[in-house]
This record gives C-alpha cells, sequence and structure tokens, in this order.
C-alpha cells in the first residue's frame, strides 16, 4: 500500500521520497510512506487555518455529531484496524483490539463534551452585571504522534481538538503510518468538512519542525521520547506555542510485605511485557520489600515461563516484536550495560535470533535483580521488555525510591493495608497511580500524564485535554444602562 498524505480533504500525491512501512513480527514489507516536505506542511497548514473559521462557528454539538459517527465507524472497523495496528507495530491482537477500543471511547467520550464544554458564571460585583467565562477554540493545532499506540494517541489529541472547534495537522509516526491512514479515511467518510483534519507524513527534523515553526500553528500536542520532547519545547518556546507534553516514564510497581505477591505477579507480568514493554506505562522497576522479595522472584520466574512470544496474530502469542532494530539493538545495550553495572540477570537477556524469531525483532522477556536504585538501568527509559527488580524494607523506602527518577508517569502499590495505601497514593510523585494492579491502563475519561521529565504540565484525556485546546475567555455583560467601574464603583 502507498500511503498518500490528506490535505484539505484530498488524497494527495506528490513527487515525494518514500520509506519502506516494515511489520516488526516478520520483516514484511507492508507498503510505503511518503516523506514530505515544508511544502505539504504549508498546505496543510493553510487548509486548516481556512476551515477553522466556519468549523468554529458550527454549534458544538453540531461538531460532537461527527464524533458519534467516527466512534461508529471506528466500531465497525475495530477488528479490521486492530489486524492492521497489530502488522505495523507488532502488538498482539488482543491489545490491538484494546488500542482500537480506546479510540472508539474517546470518540464517544469527547462527543459528549460537545452538550458540555462547561465554562463557569460567576456573580460580578456591579449591580446589573453578569459574568461567565467560556472556552475559546484556539485555532490550527499540530499533532505530533508516537508509533507504539499510534491510533489511541490520535483520538487522545484530535478528538478534543476538534470538538472544540479547532482544525489540526498531524504529524503520525512513519513507523505506523497505515493507523493514520485508516483514520483519515474514517474522517473522509463521515463527511468531515474537508481542511478540518488534514495528515501530513514525514520525519520530525523536516515536518515536524515547519510545524512547530509555523506562525499559524498555535498548539503543538506531542507525545514521544523526553530527549524529542524538550527539543519540541525549545522550539516552541522561542515561537511562543502553547506545548503539551508527554515523554517517558520509569514506572514502578511497589510490592509491600502483606501484599497479594500471586496478584502482583500478574500486574507485573502484564505491565512489564505487555506491549513488549513498549508503553510509557510500562513497569520497568518492582519495588519489593525484602520479606517477600524470594517468594515474588520465584512466582514471576514461574509465570514468565508461560509467556509465548512470537507474531502478535497468533492468538496465543503475549509478547510480540519491538518496533525495529533500532530498538532491538537499544534495549541489548542496557541489557549489557546492567550487567557491567553489577546487577544479577534472572531470566531473558538475549535477542532472538533462530527461526522463527530470525526475520522479526524480538527480544527476551528479561529481569534483573539486585538492583540498586541508582544504576542506569534502574533510571533510564528502556522501552523493552526488561524489568528491575530493587528491595527495600519500608514503605517510606520504596516511595523515595519511586520518586528518584527524573520521570514521573505512573506508578503502583500492592498492598492489604488501607493507611499503606493511601499514604503512598498521596506521596508518589507520579501522575498515575494504580493500587493492586500494574502500571498500564489508564482510562480516557480521566487525566493521563505525568510530573518532573515526563511532561510540563499538562494532560491528554479526560476533561484535562480540553485544557491543551482551549483558551478561557472571560465576559462580563452589562446590563445597567449606566458606566460601571469595577474596584471604584462600589
Ligand atoms: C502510552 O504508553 O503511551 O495506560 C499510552 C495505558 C494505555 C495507554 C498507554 N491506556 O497503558
Amino acid at each position: 500500500m502507498e500511503l498518500k498524505n490528506y490535505i484539505a480533504g484530498e488524497w494527495v500525491e506528490g513527487e515525494l521520497q518514500t520509506m519502506p512501512i516494515i511489520n516488526p513480527a516478520t520483516g514484511e514489507h507492508l507498503g510505503t510512506v511518503p516523506l514530505s516536505t515544508k511544502t505539504e506542511i504549508d498546505a496543510a497548514v493553510q487548509a486548516a487555518k481556512k476551515a477553522q473559521k466556519e468549523w468554529a462557528l458550527l454549534p458544538a454539538p453540531k461538531r460532537a455529531d461527527y464524533l458519534y459517527e467516527i466512534g461508529f465507524k471506528l466500531k465497525e472497523k475495530k477488528e479490521y484496524l486492530a489486524q492492521i495496528l497489530t502488522k505495523e507495530m507488532g502488538k498482539v491482537i488482543e491489545e490491538a483490539r484494546g488500542e482500537v477500543q480506546e479510540g472508539i471511547d474517546m470518540a464517544l467520550y469527547m462527543a459528549g463534551e460537545g452538550r458540555r464544554l462547561f465554562g463557569e458564571t460567576a456573580p460580578s460585583e456591579l449591580a446589573n452585571k453578569f459574568a461567565m467565562s467560556v472556552r475559546a477554540p484556539i485555532g490550527v493545532v499540530g499533532l505530533i504522534t508516537p508509533w507504539n499506540f499510534p491510533i489511541a494517541i490520535a483520538t487522545w489529541k484530535s478528538f478534543p481538538a476538534i470538538v472544540a472547534g479547532n482544525t489540526f495537522v498531524w504529524k503520525p509516526s512513519n513507523e505506523t503510518p497505515m493507523m493514520a491512514y485508516e483514520l483519515a479515511k474514517i474522517f473522509e467518510e463521515v463527511g468531515l468538512p474537508k481542511g478540518v483534519a488534514n495528515v501530513v507524513f514525514g520525519t520530525g527534523p523536516t515536518i515536524g519542525t515547519a510545524m512547530i515553526e509555523h506562525p499559524d500553528v498555535r498548539v503543538i500536542s506531542f507525545t514521544g521520547s523526553t530527549a524529542t520532547g524538550s527539543k519540541v519545547a525549545e522550539l516552541g518556546g522561542k515561537h511562543l506555542k502553547k506545548i503539551s507534553l508527554e515523554m517517558g516514564g520509569k514506572n514502578a510497581v511497589i510490592v509491600m510485605d502483606d501484599a497479594d505477591v500471586d496478584l502482583a505477579v500478574q500486574g507485573i507480568v502484564w505491565s512489564a511485557f505487555g506491549t513488549a514493554g513498549q508503553r510509557c506505562t510500562a513497569c520497568s522497576r518492582i519495588i519489593v520489600h525484602r520479606d517477600v522479595k524470594e517468594e515474588l522472584e520465584e512466582k514471576l520466574l514461574k509465570e514468565m515461563r508461560a509467556i509465548t512470544i512470537g507474531n502478535g496474530l497468533d492468538p496465543d502469542v503475549k509478547v510480540g516484536p519491538v518496533i525495529n532494530r533500532q530498538a532491538l539493538e537499544k534495549i541489548n545495550h542496557y541489557v549489557q550495560l546492567g550487567k557491567q553495572e553489577g546487577a544479577t540477570l534472572l531470566t531473558g537477556g538475549h535477542i532472538l535470533t533462530k527461526a522463527p524469531y530470525d526475520k522479526g525483532f524480538y527480544f527476551e522477556p528479561t529481569v534483573f535483580t539486585n538492583v540498586s536504585p541508582n544504576m542506569i538501568i534502574a533510571q533510564e527509559e528502556i522501552f523493552g521488555p526488561v524489568v528491575s527488580i530493587i528491595e527495600i524494607d519500608s514503605l517510606e523506602q520504596a516511595i523515595e525510591v519511586n520518586n528518584g527518577v527524573r520521570f514521573g508517569l505512573s506508578s503502583s502499590i500492592f498492598s492489604r493495608n488501607v493507611n499503606t495505601i493511601f499514604k503512598a497514593q498521596q506521596l508518589l510523585d507520579t501522575g498515575i497511580v494504580y493500587v493492586n494492579a500494574g502500571t498500564t491502563g489508564a482510562e480516557i475519561h480521566l487525566p493521563f500524564g505525568g510530573t518532573k521529565g515526563t511532561g510540563n504540565g499538562h494532560r491528554d484525556s479526560g476533561q484535562a485535554a480540553l485544557d491543551v485546546y482551549t483558551e478561557w475567555k472571560s465576559v462580563y455583560v452589562d446590563y445597567s444602562g449606566t458606566l460601571q467601574r469595577a474596584q471604584i464603583d462600589t
């Protein structure tokens, strides 16, 4: 399949260079993606700008009607989309279905916002005067999305943007462009007015930069690595853009001495090795109380023996490939580093090179133990199926270790003690906290995001996402028929 950009409601062919789309499970060539330039970004921004005036004037419940239709289409195509998602990204089919479901949920949830988008009314300090705040759309927004959740994260950003009256230009990841192409087809099928949604394929340095620098793009919403996010913020800051960033994580599961260890092990396996560890919410540290460490290690190893690795289209497979060769090498680099740092390799640690794994990019689920909190493998985001066990002997120490990293996305605690749990949820410094569940599985109607190196204070999802795509406008209506001066005529 040769993908095309979707600009102003047209599928645009250009004399562009292309890049292959590869199935990470098999190495199969799935198609090509165009590598666009500033010219295509300019055209897309112009289309979005032109469409935005009229779109913003359409009542929000009418804008929302399109989102309902998009949600229904996503539902109708759920299986078809999940199959493509597994082929281009590698996540196992059950997770791919879950990801499409996340998009459906977001469409219907944000469609509901069309009849809310609440502002506030407030009493004026003057008689016969009315005061209120309303959410106003901002204009053209630029979206930059990653490959690990190619459809869900796109819906987290684009749906609140359009229900609030903005139009957008979207640069999806080149690793997973087919999902973007499919979503653009849905925009077309439901008759979304031309120019409201534009998709331009290409590289970050070329088209991402062009989008951030474009004077008519007012907001940039980015999800990706902390290194790239920091560049986006720097450039965006220079051009006074509103920048919303979702970046890395170094998420931990804390297992206290009174925990249900069997349940904790299940939560760890699901959140550390699901999606082959390629979630920004993935569990990559286990902070375990010394009294249950041995039991946890034993049970973890037992549970891991049941993990089938392979092509995610096979419903029995639990862990699929990682995205590409570069990722495989990066993960391997961290594993070697862990060994050099003196951590004990409990299981895994290898790239799988023998058939049937030789054509794809597979890394064995890996556990290090006897890891100290300051080792590099316990500090940096690995983004693969690698987890480090760190021993502690109190809740205070567990919190200190959890918080002692530069990221702050997600954390989890397993305990049966209500005091421990409430103390932990207060002191864990992450944007998301789970109790008696792993570190993944955020639901779309709550804010999603993190503290410190994970974000810059904004949130995807939930009502909070609307704050990214709207400006507050305060409106004062004086119906006294006289000049009333605030702060003076008391
Ligand atoms: C991500 O990894 O970037 O909470 C998103 C979760 C998913 C979303 C993850 N609902 O794990």
